[in-house]
């Protein structure tokens, strides 16, 4: 069904996390996080942008997002009349990168579509292959190696499937042979977001031993072509989250052998289209794919659900329950897992979930509308 953004309404939310998370490019202790809300004939659509506080994951941060979508991507989007949802991408694609704040407006016209059929976010959005989504987890550094054992042990107990650290130079090889040791059966993984280069080859080599389910993203976060030599001097799968920001990257990346499983992040490609189109290239050459996280609050998280529902999702994600992340989240009832390590596709309109909106109005640093 066509539809005319009427309004779309901005606004900062600040969320302390319960728990620091810690990667290597960084400490992060509260999210700053950007809501878009897009309005048709008395109906909103939701969508979260995913950056972080900082241009340290990418080259976004939560002020940049702000202005790119209140002075160039929201102009475009405004009152333009869309047959589809599938539609709202190609209007912004001549914003160069930026793709976290498009993306945010992105999957709110999808959110919209949704509710003004009353369909399911995944059913719009052509998902529906699982009716639960299989979890993992993603722990930072720690401070020490017990309180990451500890950590560990706790996530295992909750049932979730997988369970990521993340390593950086110092904390790598020794780190990931205490938690074997430990831990000797459980799919393991290992995040360096970018903190590597090619000199580290042989270094990188020695986490073989681990027989770990993937590296992911161990090289520039701008880098593809370095990852070709790498993955053919490793057993272990390299994962490419970072570097993949197009259904043509991705296709390039397989194409050279830069990676075995792509994560798939629907901020960083601009949205649930080009989401979609990285998935289809990478089915199309038996490539397996996860959905990545950005430490979501409620919407993003419920967005990453419907995501995962379409069919070459087949390993567990970095989705998983709110109470990870947040004392109180921002929609209602809050992200849950079973105890088999899955959470439950629920078949209500949209992203599927109620905004406590009394909490919002609480968490509210800055809005503002435009019409
Ligand atoms: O690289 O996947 C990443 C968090 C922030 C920035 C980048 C990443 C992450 C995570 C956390 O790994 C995933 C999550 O639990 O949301
Ligand atoms: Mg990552």
């Amino acid at each position: 069904m066509s539809f005319q953004i009427e309004n779309i309404a901005l606004r900062r939310i600040r969320m302390p996390l319960v728990h620091f998370f810690e990667t290597s490019f960084g400490r992060t202790y509260e999210r700053i996080m950007i809501l878009v809300e897009v309005q048709c004939g008395g109906i909103s659509g939701w969508g979260e942008v995913t950056c972080g506080e900082n241009p340290f994951y990418n080259e976004e941060w939560s002020d940049s997002a702000w202005l790119i979508l209140r002075d160039f991507a929201a102009p475009r989007v405004l009152g333009f009349q869309f047959d589809s949802a599938a539609e709202v991408a190609a209007r912004t694609a001549h914003i160069r990168g930026h793709n976290m704040a498009s993306g945010g407006l992105e999957a709110a016209c999808w959110d919209l579509e949704a509710r003004i059929n009353n369909a399911p976010l995944w059913k719009q959005i052509g998902g529906g292959a699982r009716k639960e989504i299989p979890c993992g987890v993603s722990i930072g550094i720690q401070d020490t190696v017990p309180q990451l054992l500890k950590k560990i042990e706790t996530e295992v107990n909750d049932g979730y499937q997988r369970i990521k650290v993340k390593i950086k130079p110092g904390w790598d090889v020794d780190v990931i042979r205490e938690i074997r040791r430990e831990f000797p059966a459980i799919k393991l993984m290992a995040d360096a977001n970018s903190a590597y280069t090619l000199r580290d080859l042989e270094h990188l080599m020695r986490l073989d031993e681990f027989y770990l389910m993937m590296i992911e993203q161990p090289l520039a976060h701008d880098e593809i072509i370095d990852h070709v030599p790498l993955q053919a001097a490793l057993q272990t799968p390299i994962c490419l989250d970072e570097c993949i920001r197009s259904a043509h990257q991705a296709e390039q990346a397989i194409r050279m052998k830069a990676c075995g499983i792509i994560n798939i992040k629907l901020g960083r490609v601009g949205g649930f289209t080009e989401a979609k189109k990285v998935h289809d290239v990478a089915q199309a050459h038996g490539i397996p794919v996860w959905c990545g996280g950005m430490l979501e609050a409620g919407i993003g998280r419920a967005h990453n659900i419907a995501m995962s529902t379409l069919p070459n999702f087949v390993l567990p994600g970095d989705v998983s329950a709110s109470k990870r992340y947040w004392k109180r989240d921002i929609i209602r009832p809050a992200v849950e897992t079973t105890p088999n390590g899955t959470i439950v596709v629920g078949d209500e309109p949209g992203f599927g979930y109620e905004l406590d909106r009394e909490f919002l109005k609480q968490i509210t640093v800055e809005e503002v509308n435009l019409r």
